[in-house]
């Protein structure tokens, strides 16, 4: 019997997939865990009622939440990646030749093991490389107590809803700065800017002060319904957010990764915002 999925995250509109097979679901020490196939998604991966990722679209998210700070960066060494217990963004940051640890805080052991096994082409053996550290903590006390300095981080959390949403607060974005190294970049998923502009303007209002420069990129990913995903950007230099074209290219060219949907032109282009975003954010 097929029964439906129905995701209610924004009020009074949903997205619904067809379960075609349940193949894992546990509440974990954190969260409702749901892991199930979809006829054209192909397995998905929901918390608490939200999906997270499918196998279907995911590059999406994961390529442009790292090779855009990654390649505007241009040297990153050391990468913090806060959530992503799927294992996408990890797999994705392991790209880079010139990156030597990753650091890789998650809340909850068991998205990792059930990603793992359940969404294996997420992680495609990254959690085994040698240049990752996987830290089962919360990414707030993490960032406001390590020692340890990023060049880029990256925020690959849920919604400002349950365990995610400290994700989203200041403390967390002080976190952040604090260890960034120089010309370091932050980034962070930030919603669906049509149906959650009140999640731009407060994370604008939250991490713009702390930084230099503070802006949000985007992309269309279909499994974040309701139109373009925007993705939070911080960093004390302003001129990383608008890289040399030629530079881009040629740094692009010389990593040797090949991409599905990022591509030097994309890059460039995903700063520019529509307009009912730059009123928003010109209203705070
Ligand atoms: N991070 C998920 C973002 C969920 C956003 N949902 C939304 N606003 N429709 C996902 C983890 C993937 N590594």
């Amino acid at each position: 019997m097929t029964t439906t999925f129905v995701e209610k995250l924004h009020p009074g509109y949903g997205q619904a997939f067809s379960i075609d097979e349940v193949l894992f679901e546990h509440r974990t020490e954190h969260q409702e865990l749901l892991i199930f196939r979809n006829a054209s998604f192909g397995r998905v991966m929901a918390l608490d009622g939200i999906v997270q990722t499918t196998e279907r679209d995911e590059f999406i998210y994961h390529e442009m939440l790292t090779h855009v700070p990654l390649l505007a960066h241009g040297a990153a060494r050391r990468v913090l990646i806060i959530g992503g217990g799927d294992g996408g963004m990890l797999r994705e940051v392991l790209k880079h030749p010139g990156v030597v640890s990753v650091t890789q805080v998650e809340i909850d052991a068991a998205v990792i093991e059930m990603c793992k096994r359940y969404l294996p082409n997420h992680s495609a053996g990254a959690f085994d490389d040698p240049r990752v550290d996987i830290v089962i903590a919360d990414g707030v006390e993490y960032v406001t107590q390590t020692q340890a300095r990023f060049d880029v981080i990256i925020s690959d959390c849920t919604d400002p809803v349950g365990p995610g949403e400290v994700l989203f607060s200041s403390r967390f974005y002080a976190g952040c700065k604090r260890c960034l190294n120089p010309g370091g970049i932050f980034v962070a998923q930030n919603g669906v800017a049509f149906l959650q502009l009140d999640e731009v303007a407060t994370t604008a209002r939250r991490l713009g002060p702390l930084f230099a420069d503070q802006t949000f990129y985007s992309a269309a990913v279909p499994t974040y319904a309701g139109g373009l995903m925007t993705f939070a950007w911080a960093s004390d230099d302003g001129a990383l957010r608008a890289p040399d074209p030629a530079i881009l290219q040629q740094r692009y060219r010389d990593s040797g990764i090949r991409t599905r949907f990022y591509n030097p032109q994309v890059h460039a282009g995903c700063f520019a915002l529509p307009q009912y975003i730059l009123d928003a954010l010109a209203a705070i």
